[in-house]
This record gives C-alpha cells, sequence and structure tokens, in this order.
C-alpha cells in the first residue's frame, strides 16, 4: 500500500508522480495545503523532517526526497527500468539531480510569487512569526519572510531565470548523444528535470524551450509530453485560470 502526501503544482511531487505512472504503480494521493501551512504540522514534520512534500509512504514507513523516491521506487519495482544499466551512468544519473535540486530556490522565486504570496502577504505579524517557527529549514523560513514581506525582485527574477536557463543549455549539450540525459533511455535523470523545463518553458522563459534555442532539448520536451505517463501524472498548468 502506497501513500503519496503532494501537492499537484509542487515540482518535487511531480516528479514522484511521474515516476509511479511509468511504472502503473497505483497510490491513495494525498494532497498537503502549503497555504496552510500543513507541511509544517507536527503530524506531518513526523513523516518528513525537512518540512516539504512529497512524501511517499510504502508499507507504513515513510521517506523523503523526491529523488530517492524514485531511486527507491525503481529498486523496489524494478520494470520498466529508470536507472541507466551501468553505475557510471546511475552516477550521473544522480548528478543530474543533485544539480537540479539544487537549483530549487530559483524556482521559488517565481512559484511563489502567485497564489502562496498572496496568502502570506495577508497574514498578521503575530501569525507570520508564528508560522516562522514551525518551518524547520532557516533557507525556507527566509523564503516564507521574503514572499510574505519583501517579495522577491526584477533584479532577482533576472538572475534567477538566467540560472535556469543555464540549466537549459546543460540539457541541450547532454542530450546530442542519445536524446536522453544519460544514457540510452528515459531515467529519472530526465524525470527530475521535467518539472523544471514546464515551469520554465510555460512562464519563467518561454521562448527558450523551442528548436531555435534549445533544438535537442525541444525535441525532449515533445518526447515526453507525448508520454502516456505525461497526461496520468498530471502536470497541469501551474497558473489558476
Ligand atoms: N529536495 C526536496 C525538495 C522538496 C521541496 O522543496 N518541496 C517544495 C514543493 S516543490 C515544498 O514543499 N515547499 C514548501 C516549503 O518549503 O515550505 C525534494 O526533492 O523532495
Amino acid at each position: 500500500m502506497m501513500i503519496l502526501h503532494h501537492g499537484w503544482r509542487s515540482s518535487a511531487s511531480r516528479r514522484v508522480r511521474l515516476c509511479l505512472e511509468e511504472k502503473g504503480l497505483s497510490y491513495q494521493g494525498h494532497v498537503v495545503d502549503m497555504a496552510k501551512m500543513e507541511h509544517h504540522s507536527p503530524e506531518y514534520l513526523k513523516i518528513n523532517p525537512n518540512g516539504v512534500i512529497p512524501t511517499l509512504i510504502h508499507d507504513g514507513r515513510p521517506l523523503h526526497e523526491s529523488g530517492t523516491i524514485c531511486e527507491y521506487l525503481d529498486e523496489t519495482y524494478p520494470d520498466p527500468p529508470l536507472r541507466p544499466q551501468t553505475p557510471y551512468e546511475r552516477a550521473e544519473m544522480r548528478n543530474w539531480i543533485r544539480h537540479i535540486d539544487g537549483l530549487i530556490h530559483n524556482l521559488i522565486i517565481f512559484n511563489w510569487r502567485h497564489h502562496l504570496q498572496k496568502v502570506a502577504s495577508q497574514w498578521s505579524d503575530e501569525e507570520l512569526a508564528e508560522k516562522l517557527k514551525n518551518i524547520p529549514s532557516k533557507e525556507r523560513q527566509e523564503s516564507w519572510l521574503r514572499v510574505a514581506r519583501k517579495p522577491y525582485t526584477e533584479e532577482e527574477r533576472d538572475a534567477a531565470r538566467a540560472k535556469l536557463v543555464q540549466l537549459l543549455d546543460k540539457m541541450e549539450e547532454a542530450q546530442k548523444p542519445s536524446g536522453w540525459l544519460v544514457g540510452k533511455a528515459y531515467s529519472i535523470a530526465d524525470i527530475a528535470a521535467v518539472p523544471f523545463v514546464k515551469r520554465i518553458d510555460e512562464e519563467i522563459a518561454p521562448h527558450e524551450v523551442t528548436a531555435k534555442k534549445h533544438p535537442h532539448l525541444a525535441e525532449w520536451w515533445a518526447k515526453i509530453q507525448a508520454r502516456p505517463a505525461f497526461a496520468r501524472a498530471n502536470i497541469g498548468p501551474f497558473l489558476e485560470s
């Protein structure tokens, strides 16, 4: 029995849903409302000490970190495989996950300025102080403080956008031999990048995932969006219509 605590628009959650759907695994989904700070409640912190989504519960045991969860799922349910064949390629896959994970703050700068900023800016100083106390990491306390009181500036957004476009450049370079980030097949390295590319393409830098700017990446993106698991994972538009 698998339970996934996730958010529909959360990039890390999207990775795990992609992985589950590629493997055809059924799970019970539980949506965590970040605007209500449900992920910082004492109950949730027991299953995810970092206070972030997603968390997978498998046979009663919780697991956090989307990249780790995807690898765990692939080891536990190897068919179809989502890790490359050789130890070297698997190491490369982990380095992609690590690299992309390191860019999450650049996505937060764009993502939280929508729904979460609207909610957080209305909290009183007392409410905000109370909420900040429950956030386990200093960095995320700072991120919540920023969205609530001092939204990221145009300059900060430009710098974040430039870092995300560099990711696209790196992906373009990597895909040349096989059409995938690592080895000869779609893997967790590609899955790790999908939610980032989705956000970059739809809002952050909409003209970059194109045949003109990044031709290999544009082909990669088209192939991925055509996968039946992509549709089932429900990687819908980030912004509410
Ligand atoms: N490295 C973590 C990142 C998880 C993460 O940052 N999740 C975001 C949503 S995509 C979150 O829960 N943010 C809420 C917060 O920081 O308060 C993973 O891959 O699972």
